[in-house]
C-alpha cells in the first residue's frame, strides 16, 4: 500500500492503491448524457462537477468548462425559497431540472434526496428523469422527508439497509437506458455512525447495483472520507462532496482515487452574496449609477438565453404579413435638376449619398410595406432599389401622372400606398399613413405656402388635435386653401376599386394623357366617395430643384 503525505494540512492518505483502478472505459464525448455521466464516473482521472439550480446557472456551469452538473437539492430548494426538507414536491424539482437539462449539453447528476418515497416512487423518478435527458440520480439512505445533512445530521434517522437496497434495485430495473447512473449516498458518517457502518452500507448498495457510492461527511477534515476510500479499495467509483473539508488539497482526493468530486453549492452562494450586495446598494443610493458597471451586462443575459438564435430563426420562419404594398410614380426626368438628371432620373439623384428612391423604399419597408412597384419612364433602366419591381411607362415623355398610375393599376389589389418618387417624409408620417384604416387617405401639409402646387380645401382646417374628427378632402383649389397635397396617399381594397372606376371614366377624356393625380381625386370626390385627410405640419420634402437638394440633405440628417 502506498501512502501520500500532504504537509499543508497534515492529512495522510493511508491504505490507498497507487492509482485509480481501471473500470471499463467508455469513450468521452458520447451524445447521450447518461453515457457522458457514466464516462465521468469511470474515467481514469478524478473528475469534477459543479452545482447549478436553474437553467441559467446550469448554462454558466457548462460555459465555465465543466463536464457535468450537480442538480443540488439544497440549491434548487433554496432558489425556490423553500427549505431542503422536501418542501418542494418532486415534480417541482423535476420542472427545474428539465429547464437545466434543456439549456445544456453536459450531463446532470440530480440530487434525488431519498427518491421521494419508496421503491415505487423511485421507479417513476428514474423514468421521468430519463425522459428529461438527465444523466443520473443520487439517492441518500435517509427517510422521507429528509433534512439537509448539515442540519443536525446526528438526529436524522437512516433508512433500513434492505429497504434502501430494494429502492436501488427498483431504480436500476426501471431504467431504459443502460448508462443511466444511480449513485447511492451513504449518510452513516453524517448520522454519527462509524466507518464500519459506512462500509457495510456501501457494500450492500454496491451489491444492489449502485453505479457508484457517494460517501458524505460533515467534518472539516477529510479523515472519514480517506478512511473509507482506503478500506473500500475501489470496489466501485467513489463520489465525494467536500463542502465542509474544502481546505483539503484536491490532490489528496486524487491520491485517494476519488472518481468524482461535487462542488455542491457554490454557484448558489456566489449569486446570493452578489444579489445581497446589489440590492443593498440600490436601496441605499436610490440610483443605479454605482451598480451598472458591477453587474453582468444585459448582453450577457441575452447571450446565455440564446437570443441571437431566435433572431436568426425569426428571419427564417416568421414571414410577417406586410401591412400594405406600394406604388411609386417615378417616371419623370426632373429637368429642373439640370446636369444631375442627364443620365439618371430624378428619383435616383443621391441625397447624402443615397438615392431618393432607395431612402423612400427603406422608409416604406420600415413601416411594414411589402411589395414596392415603381413606375419608371425616363432612363428606366437606371431605376433601382433593393427588392423593387419596376414597371415601365414607355410613353413617359408625352404623358402625365395618371398614365403612369394606369400602368400600375393591376397592382392596386389590397391596401396600397401611392407616392411620388421625389419626396421624403419623417418616418412617423409614413407610419401613420400605413396604419390608417380609411379606404382613401391623402397626406396634406397644412403649413404649405403659396408656391406649393396641389393646394386644396378640406372639410375643416388643421386644428392640430390628435382627437380631431375625420376631415375630408373637398377640392383642389388655390382659393383659401387648407394646405397642399404632399404626393403621398393610401387606398384600401375598396379605394382601389374607386380608383379603377374613376380611371375608366377619365380614360375616355381626350386629355387623359395630360391628367395628374389631383384630377383623379376630383373624379373620386365627384363620384361621392370620401377622401380622408391626414394633416402634417411640414416634416417632408420634395426634390424638384437644385436648391432642394441641400434642404434634403439637412432633412435626412434629422430623420
Ligand atoms: C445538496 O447539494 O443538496 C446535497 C449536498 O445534498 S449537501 O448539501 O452537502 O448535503
Ligand atoms: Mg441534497
Amino acid at each position: 500500500m502506498s501512502s501520500a503525505h500532504v504537509p499543508a494540512t497534515g492529512v495522510t492518505a493511508t491504505n490507498l492503491p497507487a492509482t485509480k483502478p481501471q473500470f471499463p472505459v467508455i469513450s468521452r464525448g458520447p451524445i447521450r448524457k447518461t453515457s457522458q455521466l457514466k464516462a465521468l464516473l469511470l474515467s481514469e482521472q478524478t473528475e469534477f462537477i459543479l452545482e447549478a439550480h436553474n437553467g441559467l446557472s446550469a448554462k454558466i456551469v457548462e460555459e465555465a468548462g465543466f463536464d457535468g452538473i450537480w442538480g443540488s437539492g439544497l440549491s434548487i430548494s433554496a432558489q425556490l425559497g423553500v427549505r431542503d426538507n422536501n418542501e418542494a414536491s418532486w415534480t417541482q424539482v423535476l420542472e427545474v431540472v428539465e429547464f437545466m437539462s434543456d439549456s445544456t449539453t453536459i450531463p446532470i447528476l440530480l440530487d434525488g434526496d431519498t427518491g421521494y418515497g419508496n421503491f415505487n416512487n423511485m421507479r417513476r423518478l428514474v423514468q421521468k428523469l430519463e425522459q428529461r435527458g438527465v444523466g443520473g440520480v443520487c439517492i441518500e439512505d435517509k427517510l422521507f422527508p429528509k433534512t439537509n445533512s448539515f442540519i443536525a445530521g446526528e438526529t436524522q434517522p437512516l433508512a433500513d439497509v434492505d429497504e434502501f437496497c430494494g429502492k436501488i434495485k427498483a431504480g436500476k430495473d426501471a431504467q431504459a437506458d443502460d448508462d443511466f447512473c444511480i449513485i447511492a449516498r451513504v449518510e452513516a458518517f453524517i448520522a454519527g455512525h462509524g466507518l464500519a457502518a459506512a462500509l457495510r452500507r456501501a457494500e450492500a448498495y454496491h451489491a444492489a447495483g449502485a453505479d457508484a457510492i457517494l460517501m458524505h461527511s460533515k467534518i472539516s477534515r477529510p479523515d472519514e472520507i480517506l478512511a473509507f476510500c482506503g478500506e473500500w479499495a475501489n470496489r466501485s467509483p467513489v463520489v465525494i462532496v467536500p463542502t465542509k473539508y474544502y481546505s483539503t488539497p484536491t490532490d489528496v482526493f486524487r491520491q485517494a482515487n476519488v472518481s468524482l468530486i461535487i462542488w455542491a453549492n457554490h454557484v448558489l452562494r456566489a449569486s446570493l452574496s452578489a444579489m445581497q450586495r446589489v440590492a443593498a446598494t440600490i436601496k441605499d443610493e436610490q440610483s443605479l449609477v454605482n451598480v451598472e458597471d458591477r453587474v453582468a451586462p444585459l448582453g450577457d443575459v441575452f447571450r446565455l438565453q440564446g437570443a441571437e438564435e431566435l433572431q436568426e430563426a425569426e428571419k427564417k420562419y416568421l414571414t410577417t404579413r406586410s401591412k400594405a404594398n406600394c406604388v411609386i410614380l417615378a417616371a419623370s426626368q426632373g429637368a429642373a435638376l439640370g446636369e444631375l438628371t442627364a443620365d439618371i432620373p430624378k428619383c435616383m439623384v443621391p441625397v447624402a449619398g443615397t438615392p431618393v428612391l432607395q431612402r423612400l423604399v427603406e422608409d416604406f419597408r420600415r413601416a411594414g410595406v411589402g411589395d414596392v412597384h415603381v413606375v419608371a419612364g425616363y432612363k428606366a433602366d437606371q431605376v433601382a432599389a433593393p427588392g423593387i419591381q419596376r414597371i415601365e411607362n414607355s410613353a413617359f415623355a408625352v404623358t402625365g401622372e395618371l398614365a403612369s398610375l394606369d400602368c400600375a393599376l393591376s397592382r392596386l389589389t389590397g391596401p396600397t400606398v401611392v407616392s411620388y418618387g421625389d419626396v421624403l417624409f419623417r418616418r412617423y408620417v409614413i407610419n401613420d399613413l400605413v396604419d390608417a384604416r380609411e379606404e382613401m387617405v391623402v397626406v396634406v401639409d397644412s403649413t404649405a405656402g403659396e408656391s406649393s402646387p396641389d393646394r386644396l380645401r378640406c372639410s375643416s382646417a388643421d386644428c392640430q388635435s390628435v382627437f380631431a374628427e375625420s376631415i375630408l378632402l373637398e377640392k383642389f383649389t388655390d382659393v383659401e386653401p387648407h394646405g397642399a397635397w404632399t404626393g403621398l396617399a393610401k387606398v384600401g381594397a375598396q379605394g382601389a376599386e374607386w380608383i379603377r372606376a374613376a380611371m375608366e371614366r377619365l380614360r375616355t377624356r381626350e386629355d387623359f394623357d395630360q391628367l395628374e393625380m389631383h384630377n383623379l381625386f376630383a373624379e373620386i370626390i365627384e363620384a361621392g366617395h370620401p377622401i380622408h385627410v391626414l394633416y402634417v405640419r411640414g416634416h417632408w420634402i420634395n426634390i424638384n430643384r437644385l436648391a432642394d437638394l441641400g434642404d434634403a440633405t439637412t432633412f435626412t440628417a434629422d430623420i
